[in-house]
Parts: structure tokens; C-alpha cells; sequence
């Protein structure tokens, strides 16, 4: 499926549903093909890096201009990246989305360089790369502290990408709808409405997007601000991986290990609630945690600067009732089992993905869960296989939802196959560890 999925220059998500390049998919993507063709790993990143605009940003999507507009909304046509977002320095040459995703890509890129460092050296992969990495950080951390606490916010759910997560409901809820009739969904011609976002929301999410767009994308205060704990973990997990390029290339990394360990603390300080056993997220224009349950408040596990106390909380909530773990799921749910809008099969509103399992199971290793990592590593392999490689599964059963075939499930599987000591050796661990030695 990676092999259909390849267009020549990076890979899809999934052909019907997904027809063009998506940020966070690209570098999931990448982190499993390093496995069986480094080139075409770094192709994909490169790809990706190609289109960032000149303010720094990464976009969510990046459309393929031979792909019919109306297989996917929002199309090109709606985000009118050239125009629009001119003064935000979006490229001429290829269109884009106007708004990003989380920032797995510096960690990508280190993953990719190890698989094969003798390749990457000769194509002067990193030294390319680096300084539009670094450039992507800069516009987060300067352009979205919209909170002014040091994290980075999110301005719209897609952003985030757990796009129809229960903790959205609060301050989407502020949200006035644009009218059903004012555009054509494209995911119901392949998805089942059951298992997709509802209209209501799909209103909301296209009312955002417009206001953005009708901004020129420029970042200030909006409807919408919310500061999510997965999103800045893999930012502060990618500024981890920055530092060890940095010095791959030679350059200084201390500035950016303190940056990690800075935005750590801020993560715990602004985001973590004891009562919930993990962390929840900011409602920025309310002021408020909000008080939901997602998969993404238990993704910090990933970071190694976390404090011992709060890893092995995190460890306790994943396995206990709120997200089953090694008792009542195969995989860890996208919300609070729980949680009154549980859902086993509506869109991150319940169902098992297998990119947040994968973090889990590195994190589980990361802090010394050795037992309960292996128990994770082979649930998501199995059920990955016998689901047809599904974009989402139900948490108790397994059954398989959205699409099958799905880029990330396939990539993530492979990187777990080939288990390499990857984690303890080339993860983040490892990272920070040779950025202090
Ligand atoms: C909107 C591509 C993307 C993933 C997101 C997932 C879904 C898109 C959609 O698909 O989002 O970006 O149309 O629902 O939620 O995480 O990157 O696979």
C-alpha cells in the first residue's frame, strides 16, 4: 500500500479518501519507509519541506495538481494559498492548505538520516533540511504563542490533527457554523457518515478555515486557540531531534536541548491536571483547561525531561479505566472510554489509532515499560494486519473503520517490525543523551 500509495515524490494517505500529501502523514510515512528505501523517505520529507511558505509555516496539505478538485474538499480553490497567502509568503508554484499539523517532521528527518547516514550525507540531506526545520519551529513558537505561557496553540481542530476530538466541542462551540449548502463535503463518497465528522462540524471547521483565509492567514486572535498537549510534545520531542542534527552538522545544540527542557516545563505547567492523571487542553480565549479526557493529553509520555512522577501517572491512567490498556481495549482509544460523547467508531471520538498507539509504545519504552510496550508493539501489529491496515479501528473489537489500506498504519507497522533497539538507540532518549555528552 505504500508502493500504490507513491506518487513519485511522496506518498498519499489513502487514494480515495486522502488523495493528496499530508504534513504529519509525510513524516509517520517516513519514519517507516527509511525502513525499506531511505531515498524515497527522504524524497517524501523533501517534498513536504518543498512547499513551506516563506513565514516558516508547513502546510496540512499539499495538493497534487493532477488530482481532480472536487475528490477532496477543501480543495485548492478554497484555500487559495498563492493569492491569500501571498503575504504570508505562501509558494507561487504549488498550492497549499493555509493552516499546519503537528510538527513530527525534525524528529522524521534524524529517524530518516540514521537509517542510512551514508546516503544522507552524500545528498546533503540535513544540511537542506535544517535550516527550513529550524525555520518551522521559528513560526510556532514566535508566531503561535497565542496563549503567551510559551506553548504553541492550534487554530483550527484539523491542526491538530485529531480533527473531531470531544475536547474541540467546548470552544468550537463559539463557533457560528457556515450553511451546509455553502459547500460539498467530498470524504461521504467514501467514508461511512457513522464513522465520519457531522455536518454541524464540518460547518464549523469550514467557517474557521474561511475566517483564516480571509485574514491572509495571518495569526493574531481568532475564534478559536487551543493549546494541545500532543502537539507541542512532538514539537519539544522534535526539538530534541533538532539539536542532535545540529550537531550532526556541526553546529551548536545546547540553545535547543534548554529549549526543549524550557517548553517541558511549560507543558507540565500549563497543561497538566492531577485530578485527570494526565495532561488536558488550554482553552486559550476561555482561560480554562478543558475538562476531557483525550488520547492526546497522554502523548508527553514521549518526552524524556518529563518528571518521574508524571510518567508513571501517565503509565496509570493509559492502563486504567478511562483507556483500558492491557485490560478491556486491544488499543488505546482517541477518548475517554468513559467520556460521555464515546463513541467506538465516530472520528477520534473513540476508535484506536495507530500513530498515537506508536508514540504510546515509545514512550512505554521510553520510561522503562518494557512489558507493557512488547504487549502494545503486538497488539498494534496484529490488529493492524487483520484490520487491512485500517486508518482507525474500534478500541474493543478491532474492526476496522474509515479507510483500509491507510499510508501511516502501514509505515508504523513496518517500523515496529522491524524493531530494530530503535527507541533506546536512535529515539529521543538517545537524543538527548548525545546532545548533553
Ligand atoms: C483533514 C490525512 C488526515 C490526517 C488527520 C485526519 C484526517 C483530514 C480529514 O486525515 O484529517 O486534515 O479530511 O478528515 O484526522 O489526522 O492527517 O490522513
Amino acid at each position: 500500500m505504500l508502493e500504490a500509495g507513491w506518487t513519485g515524490t511522496s506518498t498519499v494517505p489513502s487514494r480515495g479518501l486522502y488523495p493528496h500529501q499530508w504534513s504529519w502523514d509525510s513524516a509517520f510515512i517516513a519514519i517507516g519507509l527509511r525502513h525499506v528505501s531511505p531515498l524515497r523517505a527522504q524524497t517524501e520529507l523533501e517534498t513536504l519541506l518543498a512547499a513551506q511558505w516563506a513565514d516558516g509555516r508547513i502546510p496540512h496539505i499539499v495538493f497534487n495538481p493532477s488530482v481532480p478538485l472536487d475528490a477532496y474538499f477543501p480543495s485548492p480553490d478554497f484555500w487559495r494559498s498563492s493569492a491569500a497567502g501571498r503575504a504570508a509568503g505562501a509558494p507561487r508554484t504549488v498550492q497549499t492548505s493555509g493552516i499546519v499539523q503537528p510538527p513530527v517532521h525534525a524528529l522524521a528527518a534524524w529517524l530518516v538520516h540514521l537509517a542510512d547516514p551514508g546516503l544522507s550525507r552524500a545528498r546533503g540531506f540535513l544540511t537542506r533540511a535544517y535550516p527550513r526545520l529550524a525555520a518551522w519551529h521559528r513560526y510556532l513558537l514566535h508566531r503561535r504563542d497565542l496563549g503567551g505561557g510559551g506553548l504553541v496553540s492550534v487554530v483550527h481542530p484539523w491542526e491538530q490533527g485529531m480533527d473531531n476530538s470531544p475536547c474541540w466541542d467546548r470552544p468550537l462551540s463559539r463557533v457560528t457554523p457556515a450553511p451546509a449548502r455553502s459547500f460539498r463535503r467530498a470524504d461521504l463518497d467514501h467514508g461511512s457518515p457513522e464513522d465520519r465528522p457531522t455536518d454541524l462540524d464540518y460547518g464549523r471547521y469550514v467557517r474557521l478555515a474561511t475566517d483564516y483565509r480571509d485574514r491572509g492567514y495571518a495569526d493574531g486572535p481568532g475564534d478559536f486557540a487551543v493549546e494541545d498537549p500532543a502537539f507541542n510534545a512532538l514539537l519539544i520531542a522534535s526539538e530534541y531531534a533538532l539539536a542532535r542534527i545540529a550537531r550532526e552538522l556541526g553546529a551548536a545544540a545546547p540553545a535547543r536541548q534548554h529549549r526543549a527542557e524550557r517548553l517541558t516545563d511549560a507543558l507540565v505547567e500549563r497543561l497538566w491536571e492531577p485530578s485527570a492523571g494526565m495532561f488536558l487542553c488550554r482553552d486559550v480565549r476561555a482561560g480554562e483547561l478543558i475538562p476531557e479526557r483525550c488520547v492526546s493529553g497522554l502523548v508527553p509520555l514521549l518526552l524524556p525531561d518529563l518528571p518521574r512522577d508524571l510518567a508513571a501517572t501517565l503509565v496509570r491512567t493509559v492502563c486504567g479505566p478511562h483507556f483500558g490498556l492491557g485490560g478491556t481495549t486491544r488499543l488505546v482509544p482517541s477518548y475517554d472510554l468513559l467520556g460521555d460523547a464515546f463513541d467506538p467508531h465516530r472520528y477520534w471520538r473513540g476508535p484506536a489509532w495507530f500513530n498515537t498507539n506508536w508514540l504510546l509504545e515509545r514512550g512505554l519504552r521510553l520510561h522503562g515499560e518494557r512489558g507493557r510496550a512488547d504487549a502494545l508493539r503486538r497488539g498494534i501489529l496484529h490488529t493492524a494486519g487483520a484490520s487491512d491496515f485500517a486508518e482507525y479501528v474500534d478500541p474493543y473489537t478491532g474492526q476496522a473503520c474509515g479507510a483500509t489500506g491507510f499510508g501511516w498504519t502501514a509505515a508504523l507497522t513496518l517500523d515496529l517490525l522491524h524493531d530494530r533497539p530503535a527507541w533506546d538507540k536512535d529515539g529521543v532518549t538517545a537524543i538527548k543523551g548525545e546532545v548533553r555528552g
